[in-house]
């Protein structure tokens, strides 16, 4: 596949791995880099010195382009940036605010700058700012979200910048990806359908629950808190809920480390199993290379159908 995406970040085919705190490891990253698509390390819970060893330990597993995402959240932004600059990384997306004020040095570099944007606003601002392509995260995605859906959103961001959209949020097959470049975007990006893989490191409790769930079996917790997220069902999910409301300062504490436990001790009681409505979508756990290579597939079907039966 040849468009602007593929050839902005000189990747096979435009096709995105979230970043996802914890989750997102130099291993799973690479996968997604070797098997055509752009792997990109979560450093979410990474200080510089962790980001750095990550770098590393990606580059010894792909000699092919990657991303590193920054969550503006993050207490250690400042010194992740300088991270990615001394590391001259291929690209670089950012997740949960505004990253304006990042872009001019990392473009000095020829870092390519993608931010994740949930309205058409910030979309506008960050192309100003001088932003490569936008990643336009809707509201079915898993984590952080903003409150429109994915179909709005793409929509509305492709018609208010010219620079490439790369559509977000519930998506994990081939027949979603041409719905998104039916839209006009020219990329998709994936999180939860590369947690369910084989080179994914998350617990196996976390695979083995996002492959029962249901398209509604996610929940938004700390939306009363300002940090709205969507997590899987589960009673810890809905003792937030109930307690963010009355008591917001408990409901903050045990949620602190709650994404930690999920990924790394699979832990049902007090874990937050971070995940998007596309967790209702996916059936197996499979290699990174054969999720692409299946989406890819399905995408080229999809367009092929649709030219068929609408020119019959
Ligand atoms: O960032 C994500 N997903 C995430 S971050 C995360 S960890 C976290 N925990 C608590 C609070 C914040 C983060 C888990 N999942 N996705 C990208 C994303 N960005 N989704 C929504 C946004 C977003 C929202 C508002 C981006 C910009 C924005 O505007 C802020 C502004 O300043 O205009």
């Amino acid at each position: 596949m040849t468009n602007r995406v593929t050839e902005l970040l000189k990747i096979e085919y435009p096709i995105l791995m979230g970043g996802m705190a914890w989750a997102g490891t130099a291993k799973l990253a690479a996968a997604v880099s070797n098997a055509g698509g752009l792997g990109v390390i979560g450093s979410g819970a990474m200080n510089a010195d962790q980001l750095l060893e990550a770098i590393q330990t990606l580059r010894k597993l792909t000699d092919k382009p990657f991303g590193v995402n920054i969550m503006l959240a993050s207490p250690y932004v400042d010194e992740l940036v300088q991270v990615v600059l001394r590391e001259s990384v291929p690209a670089v997306t950012f997740g949960a605010g505004n990253p304006a004020k990042y872009i001019p040095t990392l473009k000095e570099k020829g870092i390519v700058v993608m931010p994740v944007v949930a309205s058409d606003s910030l979309a506008r601002l960050l192309e100003r700012s001088g932003a490569d392509a936008v990643i336009a995260e809707g509201m079915e995605s898993g984590g952080h979200i903003g409150e429109v859906s994915t179909l709005v959103l793409v929509d509305k961001v492709v018609r208010s910048v010219t620079i490439p959209v790369i559509a977000a949020g519930g998506i994990a097959d081939g027949r979603q990806m041409a719905a998104m470049f039916a839209l006009g975007a020219e990329g998709i990006q994936m999180g939860t359908r590369f947690l369910a893989t084989v080179e994914s490191q998350v617990h196996e409790n976390y695979k083995s629950r996002i492959l029962k769930a249901s398209i509604r079996d996610t929940v938004i917790t700390g939306a009363a808190l300002g940090h709205p997220a969507r997590v899987l069902k589960s009673p810890f999910a809905n003792h937030i809920r109930q307690l963010e409301a009355k008591s917001p300062l408990e409901a903050e504490q045990i949620l602190v480390g709650s994404l930690r436990r999920a990924v790394l001790e699979g832990d049902l009681e007090s874990g937050s199993f971070m995940a998007g409505q596309s967790a209702g979508l996916i059936e197996q756990i499979l290699p990174v290379e054969k999720v692409i290579s299946e989406v890819v597939q399905e995408f080229f079907q999809t367009v092929e159908r649709l030219c068929k039966e609408v020119l019959r």
